[in-house]
């Protein structure tokens, strides 16, 4: 069996994906190049990440771009970086990005995704230094040809999901993806250019002691939130919160805990992105065993009805998620 030397160690992502190709028997290599696509622009991205600080020092390091502009965002950067790559790649019909209003429709007609992303998530804290990240979801489309159709290739739930990821701009630069056969991390090493499996098949804690949430918005939760996070407290558990998803999401996975975003008054249906924030990450927990929520229903089973829809999220270690749902079942979490 090919896939189980993907396992061994100093495995390279472009190795893995072609071992692990033999998981899809139809498989004729699209996915594989996609997944090499996105991990290609997330190396130019990583690189922008590094030097973002320095952008502003002008000259005296080179590090104006040499039409002299005003240097943009790094989200603004990072979208186009993805974009391009998956435009050039071939392999995507149409995007749906945070950072665009409207669908992208790359006009390739043989193009058998559809790629929705965050391509920087918590561009705030970029210029604080703390650790940013690339959120995406992979869908086949269900239409054959032409142009994608809104309601039929765009809008389609968690559970069409052929892959999702994430990328962790942080100590270390990390891609964590899931095809549905498990959840596999990749750690990037600069001097070569490469990722290096380093955490392979990831496994969710089924239990943690650590929660994520913003207690500064304690005053908008719902009364089942708040009795569920002074439980926490009695419990003597840890708070972290980082303020960035994908470094709260990454650590809680590893080391089990729960990161919650509830509907606040200032966000009644909750802040983050259902269609690539919420199913992407939602995916990968439940790949590893832990379990993503809006209070009501699966995350994966919510059908979006717009492409920037928010949800309240509760995504993290399965008990922790059903010790919070028990406190809500006393009250009804809004969605
Ligand atoms: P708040 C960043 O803006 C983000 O989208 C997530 O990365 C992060 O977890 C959350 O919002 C932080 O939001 O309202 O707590 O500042």
């Amino acid at each position: 069996d090919q896939s189980g030397l993907a396992y061994s160690v100093g495995t390279t992502l472009d190795r893995f994906i072609k071992l692990k190709q033999s998981d899809f028997p139809f498989a004729s290599g699209e996915l594989s190049q996609l997944l090499r696509d996105i991990a290609l622009a997330s190396k130019i991205v990583n690189r922008e990440t590094n030097r973002a600080g320095l952008s502003n020092i002008g000259g005296a390091f080179g590090q104006t771009n040499v039409q002299g502009e005003e240097q943009q965002k790094l989200d603004v950067i990072a979208n186009i970086r993805f974009i391009r790559a998956l435009s050039k790649g071939g392999e995507v019909c149409a995007i749906v990005s945070e950072e665009e209003d409207a669908v992208i429709d790359l006009n390739n007609k043989s193009g058998k995704y559809v790629v929705a992303i965050d391509p920087l998530d918590g561009s705030s804290n970029i210029d604080v230094n703390i650790s940013i990240g690339t959120i995406f979801s992979i869908y086949r489309r269900k239409t054959p040809v032409g142009s994608p159709i809104l309601e039929e290739d765009i809008m389609q739930q968690g559970t069409e999901q052929v892959a999702s990821g994430y990328v962790l701009y942080g100590s270390s630069t990390m891609l964590v993806y899931t095809t549905g056969f498990g959840v596999n991390g990749f750690t990037y090493e600069h001097s070569l250019g490469e990722f290096f499996l380093s955490h392979p098949m990831i496994k969710a804690p089924e239990s943690g002691s650590i929660y994520s949430i913003n207690e500064g918005t304690q005053e908008d939760w719902n009364p089942g939130i708040k009795e569920y996070i002074d439980d926490c407290k009695v419990k003597k558990y840890s708070a972290r919160y980082i303020g960035s998803l994908v470094a709260d999401f990454h650590r809680n996975l590893l080391k089990g805990g729960i990161y919650i975003y509830p509907a606040t008054k200032k966000n009644p249906n909750g802040k983050l992105r259902l269609m690539y924030e919420a199913n992407a990450l939602a995916f990968i927990a439940e790949q590893a065993g832990a379990v993503a929520t809006d209070g009501n229903k699966r995350i994966l089973e919510i059908q979006p009805t717009s492409l920037h829809q928010r949800t309240p999220l509760l995504i993290g270690s399965k008990n922790m998620v059903a010790e919070a749902l028990q406190f809500s079942n006393k009250t009804e979490f809004s969605t």
